[in-house]
């Protein structure tokens, strides 16, 4: 690596702005309340904070139909709100990515209203209109969402893609005019001072010429991103959009990828920097699919050890000196990263957050900690389906429960409390007050009840909390070259119960060894000959004893 970059140094946090916290009283957060929480992420020492979409939205899928990307969605305040926390945030020293999803619009977006009046309407060709083939779907391909990713309009005779829900139809990237609205979009944005873009399924915007079926048995209907993503014109569309707009801004980019490899991840971040910084992969948090590949995600199953360190580590080595990685447990779409990786066992999950926010952040790339994260908030528990809100777990159900009924409904729900994006989506907990300091009014989305122990509050008022500890992890970061820049060496990869790594930079040497079982295990790779303890979950390091969740860095020098 030869250029240093701020945006290699740097920790993100991700704001969901709808959970984030309400300060007019309407039970939904928004900018306000975003610009009143600016001190607190600036305490825990974020550098950048991720914005999820903020924009003019029907909100079928929480932000990311957007109907008008260059208008806030009222219920998250103005435009002179969102300027005024811009210029806020920049005075504490943080810079603000926003998100820019241009593979799909609303179906309320003008544009797409436009394109279905008529098979000659100027804007037909934004998107991506097909005629029947044999009096059905052009193809067998499948929505993320659940069903077909082609909707039949009756008005004019013809099926429009969706790779996602049926009201988020894909714009059409082939088309030059397409290409310069997305450019000036970015543009209007980045001329506001903004700091970066999060892409939205950047990977999927270039569709394979003549739209092939996926090869599946019986022709039947399914979701492979791995089919439809990193078409044969992204590196060319990537590379317009860097000359022509972000080439231009000193920002920061990141891609979101399903169905990205680290052979493709290099080329889309690769070093000469005429595409993106780096991309969010997906292969980490998609080692358990269900069996049945119909049911994609839906799944209970634990990760295995074994199978997470061969992931990371493969993307850790596949990178180096190649691209950049992006460092994520979680995110608004994923469940709870204690929960899901360690435990949320109250016995162990303080421990447990800690051990699981070491083993990413002493990793090369660049670390995402998502809002909650940072004080170890847990999956929620819901009981009935009527208590979900998130569109990909109500579709889900809808077919494979209801219609198809390829599993019951125990089963499935088992799934959810395991898996779907709502656990991510809870309000977050500030305190122990009512509705957890969130609203003063009624919260949009149920509260986790373990609010009345696991707030911010109580983590400021803890020396020991998650908080503080992510604190030091951040802090630790920033003062050391070999956390940034320094290569990966994977230890013991067949060790099911420790992840244990070097990193090795200009003679230096960092070993991380962190326990993911709730036992006491033995490991001796010479760390009682290190230098220096930079940090641990448990204050007295015994020699080479971890106990349980037990995590610790040492430095050689
Ligand atoms: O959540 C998922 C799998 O766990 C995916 O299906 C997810 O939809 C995919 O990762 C793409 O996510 C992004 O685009 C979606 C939006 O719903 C997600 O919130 C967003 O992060 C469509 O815009």
């Amino acid at each position: 690596m030869t250029k240093k970059n701020w945006w290699q140094e740097a920790v993100v946090y991700q704001v969901y702005p709808m959970s984030f916290q309400d300060s007019d009283g309407d039970g939904i957060g928004d900018i306000g309340g975003l610009t009143q929480r600016l001190p607190y992420i600036k305490q825990l020492g974020a550098d950048v904070i991720w914005l999820n979409p903020i924009y003019c939205s029907p909100n079928k899928d929480n932000g990311y139909d957007i109907s008008d990307c260059q208008n806030i969605q009222p219920t998250y305040g103005t435009m002179a709100q969102y300027d005024e926390m811009l210029e806020t945030a920049h005075k504490l020293g943080l810079k603000i990515m926003m998100d820019l999803v241009v593979n799909h619009t609303s179906d309320q977006h003008q544009w797409f209203i436009e394109s279905k009046k008529s098979k000659d309407n100027p804007y037909r060709d934004y998107y991506i209109w097909h005629d029947p083939v044999d009096g059905h779907e052009p193809n067998n391909w499948g929505s993320f969402f659940s069903g077909s990713a082609w909707k039949f309009d009756e008005a004019t005779g013809q099926y429009f893609l969706h790779l996602f829900a049926d009201v988020q139809p894909d714009l059409n990237w082939e088309n030059p005019v397409v290409r310069n609205e997305v450019w000036d979009l970015m543009t209007f944005w980045l001329d506001k001072g903004i700091d970066g873009f999060r892409m939205d399924v950047i990977n999927l915007i270039s569709k394979t010429a003549g739209l092939p079926d996926i090869p599946k048995p019986d022709n039947a209907i399914y979701s492979d991103a791995t089919a439809v993503a990193n078409g044969p014109r992204l590196n060319e569309f990537l590379q317009e959009m860097n000359s022509k707009v972000l080439s231009h801004y000193d920002v920061m980019t990141v891609g979101e990828m399903p169905g990205a490899t680290p052979e493709k991840a290099q080329e889309y971040t690769n070093l000469k920097g005429d595409e993106l910084n780096m991309v969010f992969q997906f292969e980490h948090i998609a080692l358990t699919p269900n069996p049945d590949e119909r049911l994609t995600k839906w799944n209970d199953a634990k990760v295995k050890l074994t199978d997470l360190k061969a992931s990371l580590s493969k993307w850790q080595i596949g990178l180096d000196g190649k691209g950049w990685n992006s460092l994520y447990w979680n995110n608004h779409d994923q469940p709870r990263a204690v929960s899901r990786f360690a435990t949320d066992d109250p016995k162990y999950r303080v421990k447990a957050a800690k051990m699981l926010g070491t083993t990413l952040h002493m990793l090369q790339g660049t670390p995402y900690i998502y809002q909650g994260e940072e004080i170890g908030m847990t999956n929620v528990k819901l009981d009935d389906i009527s208590q979900y809100e998130d569109i990909e777990t109500l579709n889900a159900y809808q077919q494979f429960v209801v219609e198809e009924k390829i599993v019951d409904k125990e089963t499935m729900m088992r799934y959810f409390a395991t898996m779907s994006r709502d656990h991510a989506r809870t309000p977050m907990q500030w305190a122990s007050a009512e509705n957890a300091g969130f609203t003063t009014g009624k919260p949009w989305f149920n509260l986790n009840p373990n609010y009345t122990d696991i707030n911010v509050e109580a983590a400021l008022a803890d020396d020991d909390s998650v908080f503080y500890y992510y604190q030091k992890l951040i802090q630790l970061r920033h003062e050391h070259e070999l956390i940034v820049y320094g290569n990966y060496e994977a230890i013991d990869s067949e060790d099911n119960d420790v992840f244990a790594y070097r990193r090795h930079y200009n003679g230096q040497t960092l070993l991380v060894l962190s326990n993911f079982t709730n036992q006491t295990v033995m490991r001796d790779y010479g760390q009682n000959d290190a230098n220096q303890v930079l940090i641990s979950n448990y204050t007295d390091n015994k020699n080479n004893v971890l106990r349980p969740y037990e995590t610790q860095v040492y430095l050689f020098e």
